[in-house]
């Protein structure tokens, strides 16, 4: 009995030590460490810049740049880089007339211009063009941001151009080499440069002026040469265009308001998704508020800058010249629309 069981428990310590080494050298082995998978690197997902070319006719100093710039900056944020813009100012690429064309060719993708060569386009604006027909920037804001200004962006439709909001060049004063100017009557025989509009022309012919529609690009040459002897625009112009250079009197006339509507082209416009839409919609709104601030701040301080760089101020009593033109009235209501006029006149009231 004895041996016997000194042979088992010699068989069972062999047994255990076999099971040992097997354990030990599978569990024993030190695991290589699995070389970590790499982390996938974040790809950083390149977004494709679209860079939209933008164009205006003031110079960059004026705050129709400033404007442009802060749409441009709003643009690229909330469409994380998708869209940025270029702006060209001072007329590179063609004076307003031409701009609008090349938005409707797709050529140039926004444009910012007055209203007034907007009539070779559309009738659409052409109740803005009416001399005193807004009596404050609150009338003015009321219509061209309300109901009013939303069905003049629609009467653009097949016409190439979008409207996207009414920015702001502001009310227009007259500049001149000759004299001061008071009366209406003071202009009688003087040469005015006017815009490529009817209804700004008509508005200096009644009062015995003789109006030259002109492309703003050409007017400071113009002016200097005398071959115009005055011109109409808002101070923040006459200021950044440097006309005190070549125009000794300013008459604070205030005749016409003018709007200035941010257009896009249609082809662009149409390719954009919803989002993308309601993302342009909102810059140029918030755009607009930032332009037409700069432009109140400078008409509000721009006088003393006139005068200190020699120009002789007159203020002409307004309602003497709104009754001087109020013939103009006469002659397009029947093409602008007598209820529209009068709309227009009640949200002033
Ligand atoms: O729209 O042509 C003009 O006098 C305008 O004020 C100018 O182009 C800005």
């Amino acid at each position: 009995m004895k041996r016997k069981s000194v042979k088992f428990i010699a068989l069972l310590l062999m047994v255990l030590f076999a099971i040992t080494l097997v354990v030990g050298c599978s569990g024993g082995e030190t695991k290589k460490e699995e070389p970590k998978a790499e982390e996938p690197k974040k790809e950083e997902v390149k977004v494709e810049t679209t860079v939209l070319k933008i164009a205006h006719t003031l110079v960059a100093d004026h705050p129709y740049h400033a404007g442009l710039v802060e749409f441009g900056k709003i643009l690229k944020e909330k469409t994380n880089g998708k869209y940025s813009v270029e702006i060209y100012p001072a007329a590179q690429l063609g004076s307003e007339r031409e701009s609008i064309e090349g938005v409707q060719m797709g050529t140039i993708d926004l444009t910012l211009v007055s209203t007034a060569p907007l009539a070779g386009f559309s009738d659409a604006f052409l109740v803005s063009d009416l001399p005193f027909i807004f009596k404050s920037r609150e009338h003015a804001y009321k219509v061209l941001d309300g109901e009013i200004g939303k069905d003049m962006f629609t009467k653009l439709e097949g016409s190439g151009l979008v409207g996207l909001a009414f920015w702001e060049n502001g009310f227009r004063n007259v500049t001149n080499s000759s004299g001061p100017v008071v009366l209406p009557g003071d202009m009688k025989g003087m040469k005015i440069r006017t815009m490529e509009n009817q209804i700004h022309m008509d508005s200096f012919k009644v009062i015995g002026a003789d109006p030259t529609p002109m492309a703003f690009g050409e007017l400071f040459t113009a002016l200097q040469q005398k071959t115009v002897d005055a011109q109409e625009n808002p101070l923040p112009i006459i200021f950044t265009s440097k006309f005190f250079e070549v125009q000794d009197n300013l008459a604070l006339t205030g005749h016409f308001y003018a709007p200035a509507p941010l257009l896009i082209s249609q082809n662009l416009w149409d390719k954009l998704s919803a989002e993308e839409k309601e993302i342009f919609q909102k810059a140029a709104n918030d755009a607009r508020d930032f332009e037409r601030k700069i432009i109140l701040d400078m008409d509000n301080s721009l006088l003393s800058e006139l005068k200190a760089n020699g120009m002789k101020v007159t203020e002409p009593d307004k309602a003497e010249w709104q009754k001087a033109m109020l013939p103009v009235y006469e002659k397009w209501q029947d093409k602008i629309g007598k209820d529209l006029i009068e709309r227009v006149q009640a949200a002033g009231q």
